[in-house]
């Protein structure tokens, strides 16, 4: 079960950290904080002396509610990034984009990985995912950021996430994307309710038998804070439970904040796996 990620492998019958890197002006939990390249390759660093074993640069917010960013201006804020950790770091470069152009730039600069929210629904973007020859994550949403948390509503929740995904997987695939580089994710808090994230976390066994491993991300997000009543910097015990939880169910990549804490909790449930083997 190893994927190849422009030419580093992981297997993924275990669990890894993907460590968050944005690259916004405007990102709910770190806005602003990492805006020059050097700062974001310096906070990139310390994630991977942390263990990740990627790192998502995000350029675009996805937040609810967030202002869609021009092509032009994601390019600017994600491609020396990318650059940069691919050149310095030994580590996963995964590039949060929907857009083919960036898909395309960030791939020639050394990106192993694609992390699409939309799901390559934009036009020209499963033939750029096709002709960067990377991994691709493909993640369930309904709707657009900038509306989807309104009034989400399912028929059928799990049917639906399953289906969704399954078509965009046909998608992918008939463009030229190898089934041997697909990740599938629930999507926590895209166009779901609390009840909707608790049942796809309560659930996620269910979306590994599409026969793709899963990438997650828990950390921080309203769902906890309307768990916990906490703020968002003080989201940190709920996300590693919801890490643990995720890891415990069989995710293969986890993507995380706090890059140092969840390696301790994946590695505990790693080590009873093992022992359980
Ligand atoms: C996810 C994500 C975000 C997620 C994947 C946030 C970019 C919102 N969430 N990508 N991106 N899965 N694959 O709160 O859950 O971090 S942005």
């Amino acid at each position: 079960m190893e994927m190849n990620f422009a030419g580093r492998v992981l297997d993924m019958s275990r669990c890894h950290v993907m460590g968050i890197l944005n690259v916004t002006p405007d990102s709910f939990s770190d806005g602003g904080q990492f805006n020059s390249p050097g700062a974001a390759l310096a906070q990139a660093r310390q994630m991977v002396s942390d263990g990740a074993a990627l790192i998502d640069v995000g350029g675009e917010s996805t937040r609810p509610g967030a202002k869609e960013v021009s092509v032009a201006e994601e390019l600017d804020r994600v491609c020396p990034v990318v650059e940069a950790i691919a050149r310095e770091l030994d580590t996963v470069v995964s590039v949060d984009t929907s857009a083919p152009e960036v898909m395309a730039e960030a791939a020639k600069l050394g990106a192993g990985l694609i992390n699409d929210v939309r799901a390559l629904q934009r036009a020209g973007a499963p033939e750029a995912a096709a002709a960067a020859e990377i991994p691709v994550c493909l993640m369930h949403i309904q709707g657009e950021p900038d509306s989807m948390q309104e009034n989400p509503e399912y028929r059928n929740l799990r049917r639906d996430v399953s289906a969704f995904l399954t078509e965009r997987i046909r998608v992918a695939e008939a463009a030229g994307i190898k089934p041997e580089r697909i990740l599938l994710d629930p999507g926590f808090g895209f166009g779901k309710r609390l009840e909707h994230n608790l049942d796809l976390l309560a659930s996620l066994e269910q979306l590994q038998l599409l026969g793709h491993p899963l990438l997650v991300g828990m950390s921080r997000k309203s769902m906890l804070g309307h768990i916990t009543g906490r703020e968002v910097n003080e989201r940190l015990p709920a996300s590693l439970a919801a890490a643990t939880i995720a890891a415990m169910k069989g995710a293969s990549i986890l993507r995380v904040h706090d890059v140092r804490e969840t390696v301790d909790a994946v590695s505990v449930v790693t080590a009873m796996k093992e022992a359980g083997r």
